[in-house]
């Protein structure tokens, strides 16, 4: 069966996660990825949290599986003639670089599309125009520019940052859809064009509710934040702890075991069509009708309360028991996995989800799968490769070179070493 992407090539500059996860997708859903890397270092993550001595690490190896390395040094005169000869024959530039850098490489918007006018040209950097475009950035830098850390945590806390790369996998998802949109454009028009994404808006756009709680801040008080009725709303958005977000309160609750399990817990939503069923379970009947209770706009003052007489039920059950009782009435709620539990959950490895890969130096890991299914379109995990690995080949097949011409490029220097090894 074909894939999506079949027949596009994508000629890979980025490093370290925005970037790499975006062509790792690409390349699930039939990109050819070429990733090009710096002789003899290659992407920095490669050495980076290294659990396995002198074997690329987890951090590259789950962001960059089904791609081809390439070792070119991108600042040689001779490396600089490999990329003309690469940007003419692929589809997609993507890159990551730190602003500036791909323009003193030699290779700006402008010149790339003269070289090759239906190459769609697309990058990562942490700001859009304005004034900190110059500015470098990483993960929790996005997360704290982007809105995400100014309203996640609890009201008496700092701000806090996510796990969720919501900055750099995040944007790396904006950037691979701009891509694809990008690539169909030019079924019509013929041309390529320049793609930007850029990590704070990717992260604004993740927390676009917030942005609407700050508007509805100035008609009053936001009534499902746990700050109602209490306690006092200043002029921005603050954070709401573990409250939904949504129209339908809810809140992370305790469950049996605890004390000693520190995912012991569940969220529960109290959707109102489930109220009455809510109320039977966890034995409040009174409550069906009682006028403090019965209605969500009622609930939202004393939303505490209720969520204190709930967790007096939960307490009573283990995650899994409340999650199967509740979901018989169709009550929204899940219970808080670790990733212990969900690296061995038997449906996730089922649906590809979550993969085991082997690896020549590393031996056997768990990657995550590619997340979005196509029925048309199958994804096979293919482990990453090791620095400089496809040199050769990418130099014979996608350029045409004979022996000759290879012998003359590794002669030059600019492909540093090309024996296929991890990086130090
Ligand atoms: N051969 C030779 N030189 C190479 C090369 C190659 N194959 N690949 C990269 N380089 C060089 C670049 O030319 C650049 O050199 P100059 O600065 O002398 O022009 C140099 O490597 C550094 O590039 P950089 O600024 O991108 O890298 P950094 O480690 O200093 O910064 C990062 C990393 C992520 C902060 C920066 O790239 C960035 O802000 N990227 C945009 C935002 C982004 O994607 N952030 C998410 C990162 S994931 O958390």
């Amino acid at each position: 069966m074909g894939r999506a992407l079949d027949g596009v090539r994508i000629l890979d500059f980025t490093h370290v996660q925005s970037g790499p996860t975006c062509t790792q997708l690409l390349a699930w859903l039939g990109a050819d990825v070429i990733k090009v890397e710096r002789p003899g270092i290659g992407d920095i993550t490669r050495g980076q949290l290294r659990d396995v001595p002198n074997a690329d690490s987890l951090y590259f190896t789950m962001l960059n599986a089904n791609k081809r390395s390439i070792t070119i040094d991108t600042k040689h005169p001779k490396g600089k003639e490999l990329l003309e000869g690469l940007i003419k024959v692929c589809d997609v530039m993507v890159e990551n670089f730190g602003p500036g850098v791909v323009e003193r490489m030699g290779f700006p918007w402008e010149r790339v599309h003269a070289l090759n006018p239906r190459m769609v040209m697309a990058s990562v950097k942490g700001f859009g125009p304005g004034p900190y475009e110059d500015c470098k950035v990483y993960e929790n830098v996005a997360q704290c520019t982007g809105g995400s850390a100014s309203t996640t945590g609890f009201d008496d806390g700092p701000p806090l940052v996510t796990a969720a790369q919501i900055g750099d996998t995040g944007t790396g998802l904006h950037l691979a859809l701009g891509i694809v949109a990008a690539l169909y454009q030019r079924t019509t028009t013929g041309q390529g064009q320049r793609v930007l994404a850029a990590m704070q808006d990717g992260v604004l756009n993740l927390c676009r509710v917030k942005l609407r709680d700050q508007q509805r801040l100035a008609h009053g008080p936001l009534t499902e934040y746990p700050q109602y009725p209490n306690r006092k709303f200043g002029d921005a958005v603050p954070r709401a702890g573990n409250a939904s977000g949504g129209g339908q309160p809810g809140w992370i609750l305790k469950c049996k075991g605890w004390e000693t399990d520190p995912n012991a817990y569940i969220y529960f939503i109290t959707q109102a069509p489930v109220w009455e069923k809510i109320c039977e379970i966890i034995g409040k009947t009174a409550w069906i009708t009682h006028p403090d209770y019965a209605k969500p706009e009622a609930r939202l003052p004393r939303l505490t309360e209720i969520f204190d007489t709930i967790e007096k039920w939960t307490m009573t059950k283990t995650k899994f028991e409340a999650m199967d009782i509740l979901n018989q009435y169709d009550i929204p709620c899940g219970p808080i996995l670790s990733m212990k539990e969900l690296a061995e959950e038997p449906s996730l490895r089922k649906t590809g989800t979550v993969v085991e890969v082997d690896h020549p130096t590393r031996g056997k890991y768990l990657t995550v799968g590619n997340p979005i299914k196509l029925s048309d379109s199958p994804t096979e995990v293919k482990r990453s490769p090791l620095l400089g690995e496809h040199t050769d080949e990418i130099l014979r097949k996608v350029l045409g070179f004979d022996d000759t011409r290879i012998a003359e490029f590794k002669a030059s220097g600019a492909l540093g070493g090309t024996k296929p090894m991890a990086a130090e």
